[in-house]
């Protein structure tokens, strides 16, 4: 730690004392650090999984994202219109020494902005701890995590599972008989898992196999495990679509504002998104019971999606802070769900922690690296995408002592994917530095060399070490993400404008279902094509 800094710096908190490897513990509804000089750049850390995380300079601020539609979904929507450089839970900014000065809570339910040359923490309800730390950024984050391991736990197993995930290729397309001929294809290649995404189920909220799936679900993880396999699955529980009986059934279950009028999830699907309340006890025995069903099924890998959903601000059955009655469901779920691989995905970060074995920390990954039009025009770093997803990820592996940092599926992949060679393999070297490897590669569709370098992939296990910021060595092999992942310009003018109305038309109920319809369309023309 660098002992100097810290001793120039003014603490406001209700207690501080000096934590045990250098920096502070400090206690309160509110807290802040003086700054003995003008910082430059900080640390945003978006609340959930698919948010931004990444470094940005003060006098740049982020310019708002669309469409506000998708803002429960992306961001916290609490924080939205946040005009201060501002984050959940933790904040830093870097030193003139080359380090970083870090604030950051030990609870839930906390956010830190900067302002002016202040950075503060606050408690949303109530109050807690908060950790201040200075000095080299890898070392500084890594007090951090063991301080939050000591707190809220870590995930249990040792080996992050080599998974195939069905969504980066066939979508919501999948059915019975595809996903046997994609597991004959895949041979005996070294993956332990092999995990069926959305696509299966009725309805959101309506767990039950679809017309896709006649033989059951159980049928199909019988068939995955007479692979040597892992049989995974993909749910959302946490959400619930108006086209669920679900909705109509238990609306006493959903989450509402003060109006009484059910909490915006965001929009997908070509529907409305809502929000169980996660207090609710016959929620949670539904939840209970959801999980036990789907292990009964022999599902032992469990990717829970849109968790960001039990966290939204609302009324709630019990009045806990939001974060605090998120994590309640999420032990109710892990509980249910035994000794599986839990996967959180969509998931606010400190809330998940300990109770996950996994978690998914950036937003998609795409066939594309970026799309100018969501980067540029709607401002938005959370679209799927290369880049999108290598940045965020990055700036989230501190989370790696307490559990499985999972960057999103890797193509090896030529057909059906304008990544360039290059911008693939940056994606391959994320996952080997994340330590998580996922693809959802049709095997029909590599090349012999693709699958050779799947292969090689999947058996490598490389010496890694940490070089910098964004600089590694896999090997021997040294490896700079730094110039791959820089923020778009912010719009201006007839950019700012053509931003605006996209961004309005994307809010707008009718446009985003005609856009799913004609994905669904196109996802349909694509597999008549290709598979
Ligand atoms: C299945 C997918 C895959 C994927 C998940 C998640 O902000 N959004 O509109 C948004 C939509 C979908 C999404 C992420 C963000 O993808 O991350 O791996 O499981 O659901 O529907």
């Amino acid at each position: 730690m660098s002992a100097k800094l810290v001793e120039r710096l003014i603490i406001t908190a209700e207690k501080s004392r000096p934590a045990p490897d250098g920096g502070f513990l400090l206690s309160g509804a509110e807290v802040s650090v003086e700054l003995p000089f003008e910082p430059a750049r900080y640390l945003y850390h978006g609340w959930q999984s698919w948010s931004l995380a990444a470094w940005r300079e003060i006098d740049q601020p982020l310019p708002l994202q669309k469409p506000a539609i998708l803002h429960p979904m992306q961001l916290d929507p609490v924080h939205v219109r946040d005009a201060r450089p501002n984050g959940s839970w933790l904040g830093a900014v870097e030193t003139p020494e080359e380090g970083i000065l870090f604030l950051g809570s030990l609870g839930l339910d906390a956010h830190v902005e900067l302002d002016g040359r202040r950075l503060i923490g606050r408690y949303e309800a109530g109050s807690g701890d908060w950790f201040v730390g200075a000095g080299d950024e890898t070392t500084v984050m890594a007090r951090y995590a063991d301080l939050l391991a000591k707190r809220l736990g870590q995930g249990r197993v040792a080996t992050p599972p080599r998974v195939w995930c069905s969504w980066y290729s066939l979508y919501t397309a999948i059915d019975e008989a595809l996903l046997h001929k994609v597991l004959a294809d895949l041979g005996d290649l070294p993956f332990d898992v092999f995990q069926v995404d959305d696509g299966w189920q009725r309805a959101i909220g309506d767990w039950e196999p679809n017309a896709k799936f006649p033989s059951g679900m159980d049928a199909l993880s019988a068939h995955i495990r007479a692979s040597g396999r892992i049989a995974g699955l993909w749910l959302a529980p946490l959400l619930v679509v108006p086209s669920a009986p679900l909705y109509h059934q238990h609306p006493d279950w959903l989450l509402r504002d003060e109006k009484g009028h059910p909490v915006s999830a965001g929009f997908n699907w070509g529907e409305p998104l809502y929000a169980l309340d996660t207090t609710h006890p016959a929620a949670l025995e539904w939840l209970a019971a959801l999980m036990r069903k789907v292990r009964g099924w022999g599902y032992d890998y469990l990717k829970l999606d849109f968790l960001y959903a039990g966290a939204l601000p609302g009324k709630r059955y019990l009045d806990l802070p939001r974060e605090a009655a998120y994590r309640n469901g999420l032990q109710v779920l892990r509980e249910a769900m035994g000794d599986a691989y839990f996967l959180t995905c969509g998931a606010p970060i400190l809330p998940s922690i300990g109770l996950c074995d996994g978690m998914r920390v950036g937003p998609d990954v795409a066939d594309l690296w970026v799309s100018p039009r969501d980067a540029i025009l709607l401002a938005n770093p959370t679209t799927p995408g290369g880049q999108n997803a290598l940045r965020t990820t990055l700036h989230r592996l501190w989370l790696s002592p307490l559990l499985h940092t999972d960057p999103d599926v890797v193509y090896f992949r030529s057909r059906r994917c304008s990544l360039s060679p290059q911008e693939k393999g940056l994606l391959q070297d994320l996952s080997l530095v994340a330590g998580f490897k996922a693809t959802s590669d049709l095997p029909a569709w590599w090349t012999a060399e693709e699958r050779q370098q799947v292969q090689t992939w999947l058996e490598a296990r490389p010496r890694l070490q940490r070089l910098g910021r964004y600089s590694f060595k896999i090997d021997d092999r040294p490896v700079d993400f730094g110039p791959h992942i820089a923020m778009p310009p912010t719009p201006r003018g007839l950019q700012k404008l053509q931003g605006k109305l996209i961004g309005w038309l994307g809010s707008q109920p009718f446009v985003l279902r005609v856009l799913f319809k004609n994905g669904e369309r196109a996802l349909q023309k694509m597999l008549a094509e290709n598979v």
